[in-house]
């Protein structure tokens, strides 16, 4: 894709340095399997006294989610070592990943992301250092084989972990509601791990800055970090690599040098609009909104060419899919008109920020027009809920866009939500992510249903506390514990930062115990 020198010299001089501390393990523990596939956890002789032989194991326990780098103080004892030591080593950012195996996965995703590893160690003793940046909570160290003439000893396990998040300058979070306290708590942890270099999405997969996961991520940051300039550089990162038309791509690689992926996603695309806006905001960096105001309405003009006559966008191939959620089963037609309603009404915001006045009347007087455009296409007078598509599919994908998009008023959309939640689930097509979850929730509050929001983030981000988890999840179906658009849950991220939602909505709709 065309470089945009001056954005990308800009965004190579803003790259963080990393945080690191040095963090041991807690325990030693014994994972098993329940019946309900459920995992129970057992704390085992520390694994710094054991005499290693063939086929041994032991689980590391760091107590919390880590990212970073292993390293093992490995010795001999008994005769001299008169073979490698060939030891294999998985790590688990969740602990049901110990029961998944990798030689099963057969999914379309690489098998490269599964966390595992192994190596030959020639010599003792030794600092083993795992040149790998990994995510886990939980490190089994197995040895395949050993001489019969030695054993193997870890004397001691530590792991640099490394985030650009500085927790001294988290913001505090009060309330006596133990429940939201212990949310914003796993979604503050969740951000803090994908705080790296840029925003990643997850510190186990895709490692890297996607622009959908971003918008959320920037929301958490500006309620707990404020660490803006990652924002910042992330918004340089994708202006300075754009396709000959000027789209914006859906994710960017930063090593070995900065480069945009190929794949293109209408939606991501267009929330480089909204995450501008975000940041204008936030910070009041004029020079930023300046620089990138071009590139923010290059990708609403581009995505007013997909629209038909009747103000409807139309086929969106042009500018990539539509991802909206990771329900493959669903139909995006309605929720690309909420998207790009969505978008517009922001674009209109950040041409009034610019003092672009004449921009600003066009873009309010197409949303006017839009509105009840969109709202007469997609509602079904029958069921009174939007439908998507030939077979009018209905899912609270399309009611939650096209109400964020402003295609009814907040009283219609706070009904509309209630009959959905009325109607057969099994004639409803349901969210699998969090990602589509923090839709919902930004949706209910935009229908005054701040009662009604609370209520889903506690049920729903509760249910993955309650299943252990330290971090939020990328893929969380309540109904569904397979749930994996993959092919396979071993590569599903089990700390992903578009489920740091809590932190947001918490500290901003909710703060100081106003429930
Ligand atoms: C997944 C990534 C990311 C998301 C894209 C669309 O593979 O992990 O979070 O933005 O899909």
């Amino acid at each position: 894709m065309p470089v945009v020198p001056y954005f990308r010299e800009k965004a190579e001089k803003m790259f963080p340095e990393l945080i690191e501390t040095w963090v041991s393990p807690l325990r030693t523990v014994t994972i098993d399997q329940n019946e309900e596939g459920g995992t129970e956890i057992h704390r085992d002789a520390e694994y710094c006294t054991r005499e290693l032989n063939s086929g041994d194991e032991f689980i590391l326990d760091f107590g919390d989610h880590q990212t970073g780098y292993l390293t093992l103080e490995l010795a001999a004892t008994g005769h001299h070592p008169d073979a490698p030591a060939w030891i294999e080593l998985q790590f688990a950012e969740n602990p049901r990943e110990f029961f998944e195996n990798p030689k099963e996965y057969r999914g379309w995703i690489s098998s490269g992301w599964i966390q595992t590893e192994q190596v030959h160690v020639d010599v003792f003793p030794t600092s083993l250092v795992l040149p790998r940046r990994y995510a886990f909570r939980y490190v089994k160290v197995r040895t395949i084989s050993i001489s019969q003439n030695y054993h193997l000893l870890v004397r001691k396990a530590r792991v640099k972990a490394v985030s650009s998040a500085d927790d001294n300058r988290l913001l505090a979070y009060k309330t006596e509601d133990a429940r939201a306290a212990q949310l914003d708590r796993l979604a503050v942890r969740t951000l803090h791990e994908c705080m790296q270099k840029v925003f990643e999405d997850g510190p186990k997969r895709d490692r890297r800055l996607w622009l959908g996961d971003l918008r959320m991520e920037a929301l958490a940051n500006y309620e707990t970090y404020r660490q803006n300039d990652l924002v910042k550089l992330c918004l340089y990162l994708f202006a300075s690599d754009v396709t000959e038309r000027g789209q914006v791509a859906a994710n960017v690689f930063i090593e070995p040098r900065i480069e945009a992926d190929f794949g293109l996603l209408f939606d991501y695309s267009l929330f480089f609009i909204s995450t501008l806006l975000d940041y204008y905001r936030q910070s009041q960096d004029r020079e930023t909104l300046e620089e990138l105001y071009p590139t923010a309405m290059k990708q609403l003009e581009l995505a007013a060419q997909l629209k038909g006559s009747d103000g409807i966008i139309g086929d969106i191939a042009p500018m990539g899919i539509c991802f909206i959620d990771w329900n493959l089963d669903l139909d995006k037609t309605a929720s690309a008109q909420g998207v790009y309603l969505y978008c517009l009404g922001d674009a209109m915001k950040l041409a009034d920020c610019m003092g672009d006045k004449e921009k600003a009347e066009a873009l309010s007087r197409e949303y006017s027009l839009l509105k009840p455009v969109s709202r007469e296409q997609f509602l079904d007078t029958t069921t009174g809920v939007f439908v998507s598509g030939k077979q009018k599919q209905i899912s609270w994908a399309s009611q939650c866009w096209l109400i964020l998009g402003g295609a009814v008023d907040p009283d219609e959309g706070a009904q509309i939500l209630r009959r959905l939640e009325q109607m057969n689930e099994k004639q409803v097509c349901q969210m699998v992510s969090p990602y589509m979850y923090h839709v919902y929730v930004d949706a209910l509050i935009a229908c005054k249903q701040k009662e009604k929001a609370l209520a889903v983030l506690k049920e729903y981000w509760g249910g993955m506390a309650d299943e252990g988890a330290d971090t939020f999840w990328e893929l969380y179906n309540p109904k569904n514990s397979r749930e994996s658009p993959y092919g396979g849950t071993i590569v599903n991220s089990y700390c992903h930062a578009w489920s740091c939602a809590p932190a947001y909505f918490l500290r901003k709709y909710y703060p100081s115990d106003q429930k």
